[in-house]
C-alpha cells in the first residue's frame, strides 16, 4: 500500500499588522502582532508530528510585498526545521507577496522549493529512490495577475498522485480580488489529484475528489471579520484513493461574534450573566485558545430606558472586559454593543390619542407598508440624500434595512417620550 502525506497550508500573511480593533491593551496587542508566527510554527510542528512528505504553502506567505526580515527569518527558520526531519517544501507566492517584491532573499534550505513566475516548476517527491508525487506550481510574478495561471499548468504524470499549488480566486469569489481567475471546470480538466489553492481565506472545498480543489483559509484570523476555527489541511492519498481532507486548527487567538438576547432580563445582574454565559460558550467551543470577541446585545427589555441614558452601557462593557481578560485563556471583549429596544407595548401605545400614539401610527406606515409605496418612499428618500458628493459614494439601502432603520429611529423617539413602568 502506497501513502502520500502532506500538509497544505495558504496565506499565511506573517507579521499582518491587526487592523479593526478599536481598543486593545499591550497585552493583547502583542499577541495578536504574535499569532500569525504562533500559527505558522503550529503548523510546522504539526507536519513533523506527521511525518509528512512535504508542505506545500499557496501563496501570501508574507502581508505585503515589502515583506520584513523578522517575518522572512521566522518563515526560514521553520523550513529549515522542515529540512531537519528531512520534510520537502514547496512554496508559491500571491498577489501579497509577488516575486517583483522580492529584493532581500534570504538562503533556503535544499528541501524548500520556491516556484517561479516565468513557468511552472514541476517537482518529483522519491522515497526510497522511487517517485511517490509530482508537485507543480508558478508564482505570482507581480501582486496583479489578470492572466489564468491555471492554463500553464501541463498534463502531470497519471502514474502517481499529482498536486497543483496556486494562489487563484477560482469561482470568481467577489470578496477577494479576481486575480489569476480560474473556473472549478477549467481546473477539472487539467488531470491533477489536487489542486492546492491559496487567495481565499475562508475554508473551502470546491471539489472533494477527481480532482481536490480546496482552499484551506488562512492559518490565523487577522480581523473581526474573519470569525471561527482558522488552520491548514492534512491531507491523505492512498492508492489512487481519493484524498483524506482532514482541517487542522493552528490558530491561537479566534474571533468570535454573536448576540446576547436581553429578553427576559430585568436587572443590570442578569444581563450582565447572559454576557458573561455568552463568552463562556464562545470560549468553550474554541478549545482553550484566546478570543477576541464582539457581541450585539438584543431584545426587548425593560432595562433598554436604563442603559440608553448615560453611560450605564459604557460601564457595564469596560466592568466585563476587566473581568474576561482576567481569564485564562483571556477573552477580549472586543466590542459590546447596545441593540436593545424598550419593552412598549406597540398596540396599545398605537391605541393612545396622545403624542407616542402619533409616533406609532406615523412610523407604521413606514414599517408596515406595501412594497410599491415603501418602493416610492425610498425613492424620494434617495433622491435627497444620494446625489451631491457625499451621496455618490453611499450605495442605495435594501428593503430590510430601509425598514430596519425606520423601526430604529421610531423607538429612539419613544425612548425620549414614553416613561416606562
Ligand atoms: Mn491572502
Amino acid at each position: 500500500m502506497s501513502t502520500v502525506k502532506f500538509v497544505h497550508c495558504a496565506d499565511l500573511h506573517l507579521d499582518t499588522p491587526f487592523r479593526g480593533l478599536a481598543s486593545i491593551d499591550e497585552e493583547r496587542a502583542s499577541a495578536l502582532n504574535n499569532a500569525t508566527f504562533d500559527s505558522y510554527d503550529t503548523i510546522i510542528s504539526l507536519a513533523i508530528r506527521e511525518q509528512v512528505d512535504f508542505v506545500v504553502i499557496a501563496g501570501d506567505v508574507y502581508d505585503s510585498s515589502d515583506r520584513s526580515l523578522r517575518a522572512q527569518f521566522r518563515f526560514r527558520d521553520g523550513l529549515n526545521l522542515l529540512a531537519d526531519h528531512g520534510i520537502r517544501s514547496f512554496v508559491a507566492f500571491g498577489n501579497h507577496d509577488p516575486l517583483s517584491g522580492w529584493s532581500n532573499t534570504l538562503e533556503w534550505p535544499d528541501l524548500s522549493h520556491r516556484f517561479g513566475g516565468k513557468a511552472v516548476d514541476v517537482c518529483q517527491v522519491t522515497r526510497d529512490g522511487s517517485v511517490i508525487a509530482s508537485v507543480h506550481g508558478i508564482s505570482f510574478p507581480q501582486e496583479a495577475v489578470r492572466e489564468d495561471l491555471s492554463a500553464r499548468f501541463e498534463k502531470p504524470d497519471p502514474s502517481v498522485p499529482s498536486i497543483a499549488v496556486l494562489h487563484s480566486n477560482v469561482g470568481g469569489d467577489t470578496r477577494h480580488e479576481p486575480y489569476s481567475p480560474a473556473t472549478v471546470e477549467a481546473l477539472s480538466a487539467k488531470g491533477f489529484t489536487y489542486w492546492a489553492l491559496g487567495h481565499v481565506h475562508s475554508r473551502r472545498i470546491l471539489k472533494a475528489d477527481s480532482p481536490a480543489i480546496v482552499y484551506p483559509g488562512n492559518s490565523q484570523s487577522r480581523h473581526p471579520n474573519e470569525t471561527g476555527p482558522k488552520g491548514c489541511c492534512l491531507v491523505t492519498i492512498t492508492d489512487g484513493g481519493p484524498p483524506r481532507i482532514r482541517f487542522m486548527p493552528t490558530d491561537t487567538i479566534r474571533y468570535h461574534r454573536g448576540s446576547v438576547d436581553a429578553n427576559g432580563c430585568e436587572t443590570i445582574d442578569a444581563l450582565q450573566r447572559a454576557i458573561v454565559e455568552a463568552c463562556q460558550a464562545a470560549s468553550e467551543s474554541s478549545d482553550g485558545r484566546h478570543l477576541v470577541v464582539r457581541l450585539s446585545v438584543t431584545g426587548r427589555t425593560p432595562l433598554h430606558g436604563e442603559l440608553t441614558r448615560g453611560s450605564a452601557f459604557a460601564e457595564l462593557s469596560e466592568a466585563l472586559r476587566m473581568d474576561m481578560a482576567a481569564r485564562e485563556p483571556w477573552i477580549w471583549l472586543e466590542k459590546l454593543s447596545q441593540d436593545t429596544r424598550g419593552s412598549y407595548n406597540l398596540d396599545e401605545l398605537k391605541q393612545q390619542q396622545d403624542f407616542a400614539g402619533d409616533i406609532v401610527r406615523t412610523y407604521s406606515v413606514l414599517t408596515e407598508t406595501a412594497a410599491e409605496e415603501l418602493a416610492l418612499l425610498k425613492g424620494e428618500l434617495e433622491a435627497d440624500v444620494l446625489t451631491g458628493s457625499v451621496g455618490r459614494l453611499l450605495s442605495p439601502l435594501t428593503d430590510e434595512e430601509f425598514t430596519q432603520l425606520a423601526e430604529q429611529a421610531m423607538h429612539q423617539t419613544l425612548d425620549r417620550v414614553v416613561e416606562e413602568g
